[in-house]
């Protein structure tokens, strides 16, 4: 008996090509698979309806499965917050609450996209001897595997290639919390600065 499974993308994708008499049409994403699959790669975010077919030559039965299937983590926070990837309130940049936090720091820190909140970045003066060193302890969204969060220093906020990730000290680094601390001491003459950047990978 074979099996079969095809994958139809059910979102509007459409395309020109000849024959089309210039005009558009619907472009369907189909992916076979065979017996001895175990997976699907979906070729897009969207909504996907999968057919189990199996056949043992003489008779055929299939059933249908609806799914909703996304590139990536990311791409799946995008949906599900925004309700859509493509909606620009959903770029990586955007900050649609307006809280000051663009939505890839969001996603990155587990805060919400679509209400204002307040950093749950913690910044701390770490006395040491007569030193004193700044300490910063991020949030981390455990299921945020996409993204690297990174805590970089700089002496001078007037020159942006200063800022550095070289020297600091990584307190922790665990799936839910990222502490870092400075290995310059800050004083009157001489400040020192931290942030927190996140990049998508
Ligand atoms: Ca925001």
């Amino acid at each position: 008996m074979d099996a079969v499974t095809d994958v139809t993308h059910s979102s509007d994708q459409r395309r020109r090509g000849a024959g089309d008499g210039g005009c558009g049409r619907v472009l369907r994403e189909t992916v076979v698979l065979w017996q001895s699959a175990t997976g699907v790669t979906f070729p897009a975010n969207g909504s996907f309806t999968l057919r189990l077919q199996a056949s043992d030559g003489s008779a055929q039965t299939f059933a249908d499965v609806s799914t909703l299937a996304y590139l990536g983590l990311f791409d799946q926070w995008q949906a599900q917050t925004f309700s859509s990837n493509s909606a620009p309130a959903a770029t990586q940049a955007a900050d649609f609450d307006h809280d000051g936090l663009p939505n890839l720091f969001e996603y990155a820190l587990g805060t919400s996209g679509t209400a204002q909140n307040l950093t749950s970045i913690t910044n701390e003066v770490i006395p040491s001897g007569n030193d004193k060193y700044l300490r910063i302890t991020v949030p981390k969204n455990s299921a945020a595997t996409d993204v690297t969060i990174v805590v970089e220093a700089t002496g001078t906020l007037a020159i942006p290639s200063s800022w550095s990730t070289t020297g600091l000290v990584i307190l922790q680094n665990t799936s839910t919390v990222l502490q870092v601390q400075d290995n310059v001491a800050a004083t009157q003459n001489f400040p020192r600065f931290m942030r927190v950047r996140v990049s998508k990978l």
